[in-house]
């Protein structure tokens, strides 16, 4: 049985086209194009189990009941599963859907098939890349000005090595690199940045490169950059997010570095940070910059709302800041960015 609201895609068609048709023979170019309850997205991001992403589509649903449109979230761990994702959309009659991909370089197939099936597309978080490996400008994105933030990363570590009395020649750095993906290259090279500004020696950075955006992954690439490194009695720990930050402290203190001997500071200010910093003793963890995944959801859905519903193209590239957050101010941080 198809489910409720199914329509059969050649039927669907026809209703736009003859929408799109008596809309614009009226000479209406900003008549709504879908009445409010017809509109349905999805909401499709590459780790459904993290904070961050849990909190992004919560914000899209509850913008969706507010305003009265239909959020559907789905995975898409990878490329298989984000294509299948599209196809399931498509087949419940969705207009688009707002993507964080597994994979930016999956931008060209992903945009391929949402057009095939006349869906808009809005990147939030990781933006696509084209064959050519540049930025896909044709495709709106909404994502966290990384190399600003990842300054605020690295300003921060250094405030923080100077309130210890650490000697700054003295210190080592694991850095937990993900090259591949360009907001998280542009967070690490702000860090990096900043700390060498900072007076930070720049041939006691370790590279850690991880295989994916997660604790897990993080932990192994840092867990042999510690062992092989063993002279330094003093880390700092940075990444393009705070899980994975998380992973390079676990690995620390498996290595037996005790947290006075490590400031860890991440990115994202997710139920990943909170729970940490709601431990009983202070952790390696130090702090995060805290970006609204709240802010995310709500306004990529909602550019991706007005785009279908006013025909309005959303702005090619939205890039938002962030606020560090400790375990001292956390709870006011977290209320202040409504998370
Ligand atoms: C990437 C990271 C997430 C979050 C997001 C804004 O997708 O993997 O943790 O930082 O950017």
């Amino acid at each position: 049985m198809p489910r409720r609201g199914w329509r059969p895609p050649v039927i669907r068609f026809l209703k736009s086209s003859l929408l799109v048709l008596s809309v614009s023979s009226l000479g209406l170019g900003v008549a709504p194009l879908y009445a409010q309850d017809d509109v349905k997205i999805g909401f499709i991001v590459k780790k459904p189990e993290q904070a961050w992403f849990i909190n992004e589509q919560d914000a899209a649903s509850a913008l969706g009941k507010q305003k009265g449109f239909e959020v559907v979230r789905l995975s898409g761990e990878d490329g298989q599963q984000v294509l299948s994702a599209i196809d399931n959309l498509n087949s419940q009659g969705a207009q688009g859907f707002v993507i964080c991909p597994p994979d930016v370089r999956l931008g060209p197939a992903i945009a391929n098939r949402a057009k095939q099936y006349g869906m808009k597309v809005v990147t939030v978080d990781d933006q696509f890349l084209g064959a050519d490996g540049k930025p896909m400008d044709s495709v709106p994105h909404l994502g966290m000005s990384g190399y600003k933030i990842g300054q605020q990363v690295g300003e921060t570590i250094a405030k923080e090595m100077k309130a210890r009395g650490w000697d700054p020649q003295s210190v080592a750095a694991l850095r937990i690199s993900n090259n591949e993906l360009p907001t998280a290259k542009e967070r690490t090279d702000g860090a990096t940045a900043a700390l060498l500004d900072a007076g930070f020696v720049k041939d006691n950075i370790f590279d850690a490169p991880q295989q994916n955006t997660d604790t897990s992954s993080a932990f192994a690439a840092a867990s042999p950059v510690l062992s092989k490194n063993g002279d330094f009695e003093h880390w700092v720990i940075y990444a393009l997010n705070e899980e994975s930050v998380l992973g390079g402290v676990r690995a620390s203190e498996q290595y037996g570095l005790s947290p006075d001997q490590v400031i860890g500071v991440g990115i994202n200010g997710s139920g990943a940070a909170f729970a940490e910093f709601s431990r009983e003793k202070a952790t390696g963890f130090y702090g995060t910059i805290a970006v609204s995944s709240t802010m995310h959801g709500r306004q990529s859905a909602d550019n991706l709302y007005t785009w279908i519903t006013e025909d309005k193209q959303p702005p090619a590239n939205t890039q938002t800041t962030g606020t560090l957050m400790t375990r001292d101010n956390w709870k006011q941080v977290r209320e202040d960015l409504g998370l």
